[in-house]
């Protein structure tokens, strides 16, 4: 019985291959909001783009999409028209538009092409939304939503087009970062104090710096730097890095330093209240300071292998300076800060070899 089962099943699987595959699945056509995510903040401004995708013989689209109306006001495009209008795009241009409104919260949409211009076919705009982030809107995440059921896709002759991906939304309004904090170790040490943290802010993507800070690890490891409020472009011997990373954010590049020590550089977007970097270990050894624990840090090193100077001493490190800089200087390539060039300042920079700085 169950083998006959199982052959019934091949037939059918069979049948529907040979019926139905070389037809295929119907193509369908997709509705998207572009971007799907925007950080602004209040008083920004945010365009969205209402894509059609992989559309065929489309000649009329309709929606219906919510937006949260006590965040996000809509900017009228059209002045000659009663109500405010979202900008048609170029899939409807010439077109007849029934309705297109985007006021209480709900944005509507009825458009024709066209009838010179034919059906449309491929990928295009239908209609772009701006919105206005209201100046009281709290931080948080607001979704843009297609209401599924209104998404209409139709072809000339008024026939409804199969319908894929409806996705909508968001825009996130993030809080004023007003600090970023974290923890940095050093290897072959429990004293982690005296860390440079440096921060550059960049009030978007592709931007200069605008602003700059530095604060310094305490003993054991910790900073917490507050993100400065006039502007203060950062000074000549701050390096700035070759690119900024993309993306709908403040951001902030952090770089770590200490004496002997590889640096490390991160980018950070600011969109937390306080911004956590997390813990980061400074990989020791780069005692000839070129940005690399190589052979050249080994041979210094062995060089001054046996040197000592009687505890307690310090490391000199101008952007850190010691509270207490009355005792001795520590050797200069003493990688672990102990006082001496050992075999252990040895270790960490063997440990370390090949690595070389992320940072400019
Ligand atoms: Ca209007
Ligand atoms: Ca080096
Ligand atoms: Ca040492």
């Amino acid at each position: 019985m169950r083998g006959i089962l199982l052959w019934g099943a091949l037939v059918l699987w069979t049948l529907y291959g040979v019926l139905l595959a070389p037809s295929g699945d119907p193509p369908t056509a997709d509705l998207r909001l572009l971007p799907t995510f925007v950080v602004a903040r209040p008083g920004d401004t945010v365009r969205l783009e209402v894509w059609v995708e992989s559309a065929e013989d489309l000649d009329r689209v309709e929606f219906v999409a919510t937006y949260p109306e006590e965040v996000l006001e809509p900017l009228d495009s059209d002045g000659g028209r009663d109500g405010v209008q979202m900008e048609v795009g170029p899939v409807f241009l010439g077109g007849c538009i029934p309705e297109n409104r985007a006021e209480e919260g709900t944005l509507r949409w009825v458009a024709w092409r066209a009838p010179e211009a034919g059906p449309f076919s491929g990928d295009g705009i239908v209609a772009v939304v701006t919105f206005r982030v209201r100046e009281e809107a709290a931080p948080d995440t607001y979704p843009i939503v297609f209401d599924p059921g209104s998404v209409r896709l139709l072809d000339p002759d008024g026939q409804p087009l199969p319908v894929g991906d409806v996705e909508g939304g968001a825009v996130r309004v993030p809080p004023v970062t007003v600090g970023l904090r974290g923890w940095i170790t050093r290897e072959g040490t429990s004293y982690y104090g005296r860390t440079a943290v440096t921060v550059l802010f960049y009030p978007s993507a592709g931007s200069s710096p605008t602003t700059w800070a530095r604060a310094c690890t305490d003993e054991q490891g910790n900073f917490y730097l507050p993100v400065p409020t006039g502007t203060s472009p950062p000074p000549a011997d701050v390096l700035l890095p070759a690119e900024t990373p993309s993306g709908p954010y403040e951001w902030a590049y952090v770089r770590l330093d200490f004496p002997n020590h590889g640096s490390e550089c991160y980018w950070e977007p600011l969109d937390e209240e306080v911004v956590d970097i997390g813990w980061h270990v400074l990989e020791g050894g780069d005692v000839n300071d070129d940005g690399c624990i190589n052979i050249f840090d080994i041979v210094r090193i062995i060089a001054d292998f046996g040197e000592r100077v009687t505890a307690p001493c310090f490391v000199p490190f101008a952007p850190c300076a010691a509270a207490d800089e009355t005792g001795s200087i520590a050797p200069a390539s003493d990688v672990n800060g102990d006082c001496r060039v050992n075999i252990f300042d040895l270790t960490i920079t063997a440990e370390n070899f090949g690595l070389c700085t992320n940072c400019p």
